[in-house]
């Protein structure tokens, strides 16, 4: 059994912790993987932490890590539109947390529905970014079961 999680961040939150604090909070990108590395060392095992402005890379991350022990993926917008990463996401043998920082149900009417969800273990939203790390524990309790 594979020890390896994949932490995959979507367009834009390359520039977390710059604009926007009141959506989505002043941490950076660096603390996100930060949080989520204090679980995955803490069980010893290995984070792969990325993030694409690009559907094709995140498709081509989703391939790699499909016989992984775990994603957390936050898809930014990608979860509005693409079919291709629900295509992608449909291929992963391995539990998926999709993660929101804000509360998507809280916003746009738009923003409430992410067609990536029904290919998810399981959704997190509006939790800032201990969303990641609530995600990473999970991903630990499903590992130990198995
Ligand atoms: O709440 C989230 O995590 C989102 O996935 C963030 C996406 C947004 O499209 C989703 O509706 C919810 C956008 C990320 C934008 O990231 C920024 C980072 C820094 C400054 C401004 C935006």
């Amino acid at each position: 059994m594979t020890s390896r999680i994949y932490l995959l961040n979507g367009p834009n939150l390359n520039l977390l912790g710059e604009r926007e604090p009141t959506l989505y909070g002043h941490h950076t990108l660096a603390d996100v993987e930060s949080l989520c590395r204090a679980v995955t060392d803490r069980q010893r095992l290995e984070l792969i932490a990325r993030q694409t402005n690009a559907e094709h890379e995140m498709i081509a991350w989703l391939h790699e890590a499909r016989h992984a022990a775990g994603i957390v993926v936050n898809p930014g917008a990608f979860c509005y539109h693409s079919v291709a990463i629900l295509d992608a996401l449909k291929i992963c043998e391995c539990p998926v947390v999709e993660v929101h920082i804000s509360n998507i149900y809280r916003r746009e009417d738009w923003r409430s529905k992410s067609i990536l969800a029904p290919a998810a273990t399981g959704v997190i939203t509006g939790l800032g970014i201990d969303g990641y790390r609530l995600a990473m524990e999970h991903l630990v309790v499903l590992l130990a079961k198995a």
